[in-house]
Formats: C-alpha cells, structure tokens, sequence
C-alpha cells in the first residue's frame, strides 16, 4: 500500500452536527487541532447533498490546513468533490472496490466492521484501515450493530495488520481499556461533541489514545 496519507494514530474527532446540537463544528474543530487532534471525519445524515458538501468543504480547508486528515462519511462523491483525504465506508455503502476505483489509490478508505469477518474481508479487499464496533453501548448510533466488546477487538488486534478504529460508547472513563486492547484509533463522537466541556473531553482523549505509544505498539496485546 503506498497511500499519500498515513492515518494518523490515536484520537479520530467524528464530527456530527445532529450530536453537536447548537455547537458550532467550526468552532470545535479549532481547539481540537490546537489540543493535538489530527484525525476528523464528518458524519452527517442528511439527505440533503448540498447541505452535506457545503459543510464539508469548510471542515475540510481547516483541518487540513491545520495540518489534520479530513474523511468523508458515507458519501464517496462528496470526498472527491471537496478533495477530502478519505472516505468511511459501511457495511451497506458502495462496495471497496468501486469506492477505491473512483477515490484513486492515493486516498484512505475505511471500513465499518462488526465481525471478525467483515474485519478479514474489509483488509483482503485494500481498505486502508477498519471501523470495529460498537465497542461498548452506543445511543449515538440509530440501529447499531450489537456490541463486540474488547474481546473481540483483541481477537481483531491479533488478525487484522491494518490500522483498527475503535468506536462505540468510548469515553474517558474507557479509553485506556481500549488502547490496551489494540486499537490504533479510538473514535468518539458523543464523549467529545456533547461533553459539558468539550474542549477539556478532547484534551483527556488526546493525552489517553497516545499512551500506548510512548510504550510501544502492540505492546500490551
Ligand atoms: N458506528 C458504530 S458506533 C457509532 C458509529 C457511528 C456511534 C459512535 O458514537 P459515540 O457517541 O462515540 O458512541
Ligand atoms: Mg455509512
């Protein structure tokens, strides 16, 4: 694999303004990159494209000039159109394949996974990294997978040589456990945009998700 873009390690800061209420995701994405975050994706369930893209290409510009990686949810055609360094693909979007034909090889494609299967196919078929989850219990997600927990994601660690996403229910108060399970990224969304404080949420994140790397990868299995 010789991507452009390596994904960067620990937090992923999922932006979705259906959680972040009155917050200005703008306004979020500032002291994110200033505490240290470098990996964002804008999740947003609109029907309404224009909506999607107009917000997008603002995420996009200050991320990336604030040195971050930019991923699209869902919508291959919204990557390209912005010039988004990836896209995040689930179960039930476009297939790998053709996402990778129209994105090029120069741009990352996740995958959401919720099974050691899903897991070995989404890396036989040249995704650049994986979604596992939900980790824990999730009310951000409508209709979620079932929960895997940290088992699986172990047993996922242990198969799986692509770079693993973490996400589901990660907060503070579980983050450590995650890390130590093996994921390379934990992905949050709630812990951070409906925090009281998310400026304070994101920095505890940050500080947590690079622990494993002062110590070594893989090291704690
Ligand atoms: N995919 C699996 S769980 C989830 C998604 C998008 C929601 C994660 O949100 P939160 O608030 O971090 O649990
Ligand atoms: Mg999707």
């Amino acid at each position: 694999m010789s991507r452009s873009h390596a994904l960067p390690q620990g937090l992923y800061l999922i932006l979705d303004p259906a959680v972040a209420g009155s917050r200005s995701l703008v306004d979020l994405v500032k002291p994110a990159l200033a505490t240290g975050v470098r990996l964002f994706q804008l999740r947003m369930k609109t029907p309404h494209t224009g909506e999607f893209y107009d917000l997008a290409i603002q995420l996009c510009a200050l991320v990336r000039t604030g040195g971050g990686t930019f991923i699209v949810n869902d919508r291959v055609d919204v990557a390209q159109a912005v010039a988004a360094d990836g896209v995040h693909l689930g179960q039930e979007d476009l297939p790998l394949a053709d996402a990778r034909k129209i994105m090029g090889p120069d741009k990352l494609i996740g995958i959401s996974t919720h099974t050691m299967n899903q897991a070995v196919e989404a890396e036989a078929g040249g995704a650049d990294y994986i979604g596992f989850g939900p980790i824990f219990p999730t009310s951000t997600k409508e209709h979620p997978d079932p929960v895997v927990g940290l088992a699986e994601l172990r047993e996922v660690r242990a198969r799986v040589r692509l770079p693993i996403v973490a996400i589901g229910g990660i907060t503070i108060k579980n983050v450590r456990e995650v890390v130590a399970a093996g994921a390379d990224c934990c992905a949050v969304i709630s812990a951070v945009l409906a925090a009281p404080d998310p400026g304070k949420a994101m920095a505890e994140l940050v500080k947590e998700t690079k622990v494993r790397f002062s110590g070594g990868r893989l090291g704690g299995g």
